[in-house]
């Protein structure tokens, strides 16, 4: 190492499976190059295209950053605005949020905020500003994975504490059901989901990993609950289910059993599109054992979605899945007690004076658009002017002149351009927080490798000083970032606090694999995996899971899926000229057979459209997808596309069967070409 260079170990906050570890080189006290950390357990060195890009692009490209607050000084929408200082900003932001509040209470103000940064702090301290404020919370998992969240508490009693990685070296099968890791969690796909011995994927899109696996199957979106109970009846008839585990474990087997008798492979094949043989083949092989199985935030972005994830929960409980090595579930590993992490420390709820308020974000347009009931809309952490439904409503009611709106934000996003006042947030690069993956049971050190650019400073440092302009006096609200870090860590039995952590970077919080419900006790009301919930039904939905598939779209409509891109993270690195250069313009992707009834060829303009909006894209002709299913990704800035606005122009934002969470890849559209 030339002797004028520094190096600091950092972990990458995105909302991503991978956490992985990075290293941040410095020469003469400046940063010159971030990339991927060779000890880091997950990237072992290497960082995927997009990070490796954006973090020696955009992310520290001074002149995209917000780098001062902002005043605006056009009309909303407009993006013009004029830099003011940050005591006139948390001013005038004090004065219009207690005004409201003196006039309408605080449940006249909204805020949203979701992952654009999932360091604890980053992401959690803001919350006991707005516990302390009383506001409204746009509920933030409405908008990626809830109703599975909801699905999997009724079965399971804990949707957020999934099988350990690490137990995958015992592991015979891996079944990946609607998730996409090739995109998603590329160094666990890479590292990670080969090293299984027999891999299935489960997915409408065949994607890299779908490429890889032993086995493929590709459903028609919104079929999945029909295929599980197709698997569960191949299993129950070729003597692969654990009578033992059920007896003991499962609550209201006996009611599911006799509606597996006419889930017949053909009856599958039907209702699915997959291949009788390769169901057999799907369930002979998750049958054997001991077989981990991987849920995905996608697959439950469908009207029943929840239908669907109670329907998958059954593949485990039947064949006896959980409690031993290599067996388990997974969707997402944030319960803060897997790793002792004191979340509610972190969120401080008790400053709430009344009980929690959330709207959905399937209704957050409608919320703004009503003067009677919000007033002001907070948005942190989150562009939904780019990520949400209902798009052109959106903005319409984002322009509503009397809302007042304030956007914390690194760049000058959609959302801030209809701010009346922007405040600059550091990047993850000038700050310390801690990092916890949703997939493995590691925390990860962030360091602060240079100043924040500008006057941004880091969200927790914002919200202390919006806290004094209100006048608050819990103590809470000043707390400072190393004590709160201090504090977690003790929790998690870290010896030597931030310093200890930051020498390794990220460490596993315990030594050895947890089992997954080792005790064979469930946190269900009955202590036992609830296939028949009395909870579900008490909340409107079938006492069991039915084996039922979406109707198909009527032609000449054709299913859209819009899941994650390889070069975008959400919205995030929309911005960045060399991403923008890989991403290329926005596509439509269609199969062969519909392309050639369309009329349509590769490259070509297409009209894509419904009740809700209309948007064109190249087509771009593949075998990916089905006949049926057109696909295009998530992420790019509505204001870098012509007309102004991406894929969630379609989106009309229906609500899933369970938590009134996104059905977003239920949209259907009608494709036209474009002709001059
Ligand atoms: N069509 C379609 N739409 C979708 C989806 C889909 O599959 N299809 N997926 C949905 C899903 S799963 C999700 S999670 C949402 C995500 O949607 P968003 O939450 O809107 O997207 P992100 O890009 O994660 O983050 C939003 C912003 O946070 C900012 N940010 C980053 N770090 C910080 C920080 O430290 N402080 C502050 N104040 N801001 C910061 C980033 O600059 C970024 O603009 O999109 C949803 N929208
Ligand atoms: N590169 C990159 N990585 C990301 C993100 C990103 O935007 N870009 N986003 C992050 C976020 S916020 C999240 S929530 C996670 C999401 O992680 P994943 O859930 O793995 O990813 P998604 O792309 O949302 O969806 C996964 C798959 O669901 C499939 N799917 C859609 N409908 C159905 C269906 O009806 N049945 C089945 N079986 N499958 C279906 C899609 O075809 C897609 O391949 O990824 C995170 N990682
Ligand atoms: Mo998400």
């Amino acid at each position: 190492m030339p002797n004028n260079q520094e190096i600091i170990r950092t972990t990458c906050p995105r909302d991503c499976y991978d956490a992985c570890g990075l290293v941040v080189i410095k020469e003469q006290g400046a940063i010159v190059r971030v990339r991927g950390d060779r000890n880091h357990p997950v990237n072992r060195g290497s960082l995927c295209g997009k990070c490796a890009i954006a973090y020696n692009g955009v992310l520290r490209d001074p002149r995209a950053r917000l780098q001062h607050p902002l005043l605006r000084s056009g009309p909303k929408g407009a993006g013009r605005f004029t830099p003011i200082s940050w005591d006139d900003a948390l001013e005038t932001i004090a004065q219009r949020l207690t005004a409201i509040v003196a006039q309408r209470g605080p449940q006249a103000i909204l805020h949203a905020h979701y992952t654009g940064t999932f360091a604890r702090l980053a992401f959690g301290f803001p919350l006991r500003f707005f516990h302390r404020l009383g506001a409204v919370e746009v509920a933030p998992d409405t908008i990626c994975n809830m109703a599975g969240q909801v699905a999997l508490t009724y079965t399971l009693g804990n949707a957020l504490a999934g099988f350990d990685p690490r137990t995958a070296k015992d592991a015979h099968c891996l079944l990946v059901w609607g998730a996409n890791p090739s995109t998603c969690a590329p160094h666990i796909d890479r590292h990670w989901v080969h090293a299984v011995p027999q891999t299935i994927v489960i997915d409408p899109v065949r994607h890299k990993t779908a490429e890889q696996a032993d086995l493929y199957l590709q459903p028609f979106p919104g079929s999945d609950a029909a295929l599980a109970f197709a698997l569960l009846h191949v299993l129950r008839r070729d003597g692969l289910l654990d009578r033992a585990f059920i007896a003991q474990h499962v609550l209201g087997w006996e009611e599911v059993e006799p509606l597996l008798d006419a889930c017949t492979p053909a009856w599958g094949e039907a209702m699915t599109d997959v291949p009788a043989a390769q169901i057999e083949a799907a369930a002979h092989l998750y049958g054997q054992g001991p077989s981990l199985l991987w849920l995905g935030q996608g697959m439950q972005r469908q009207a029943y979605g929840g239908n669907a994830f109670r329907a998958c929960a059954m593949l485990p409980a039947a064949t006896g899945n959980f409690g031993k090595p290599g067996a388990g579930l997974y969707y997402l590993n944030l319960d803060g007690a897997m790793r002792g992490c004191d979340d509610d420390y972190i969120t401080a709820p008790h400053l709430r004076a009344g009980p929690p308020q959330s709207i959905s974000h399937m209704d957050l347009a409608a919320h703004l658009a009503d003067p009677s009931t919000t007033q002001a809309l907070f948005c942190w952490n989150i562009n939904p002017a780019a990520s949400n439904p209902e798009q052109r409503r959106l903005r319409q009611a984002l322009a509503r002149e009397d809302l007042f709106t304030v956007v914390c934000e690194l760049f000058q996003t959609d959302t801030a351009d209809y701010a009346d006042i922007v405040l600059p947030a550091a990047s993850f690069l000038e700050c310390d927080d801690l990092v916890t993956s949703y997939f493995h049971l590691t925390v990860g050190a962030q360091v602060k490798a240079q100043d924040p650019v500008g006057e941004a400073l880091p969200n927790q440092e914002i919200f202390r000083r919006l806290a004094r302009a209100m006048g608050y006096e819990e103590p809470e609200l000043y707390e400072s970032d190393a004590a709160i870090i201090a504090h977690l860590l003790r929790g998690m039995g870290i010896d030597g606090g931030f310093e200890a952590l930051k020498r390794v970077g990220t460490m596993f919080v315990t030594p050895e694999p947890v089992l997954q419900f080792a005790a064979g006790r469930f946190p269900t009301p009955s202590g036992r995996i609830e296939l028949a919930s009395a909870r579900a039904e008490a909340e409107g939905h079938s006492w069991v899971p039915q084996p039922w598939a979406d109707p198909r779209p009527p032609a000449p409509r054709l299913r859209l899926l819009s899941p994650a891109s390889p070069w975008l993270m959400n919205d995030s690195f929309g911005n960045d000229a060399r991403i923008a250069t890989e991403l290329g313009p926005a596509r439509l992707t269609l199969h062969p057979a519909d392309a050639v009834r369309l009329g349509l060829q590769e490259g070509e303009a297409a009209e894509v459209a419904n009740e809700t909006g209309r948007l064109v894209l190249q087509v771009h002709i593949s075998e990916v997808i089905q006949p049926g299913v057109a696909l295009s990704y998530k992420g790019r800035w509505p204001k870098h596309e012509r007309p102004h606005a991406n894929v969630n122009v379609l989106n009309p934002g229906t609500k899933t069967d369970m938590g009134e969470s996104t059905a977003v890849h239920g949209v259907e559209v009608t494709v036209t070409p474009v002709r001059p």
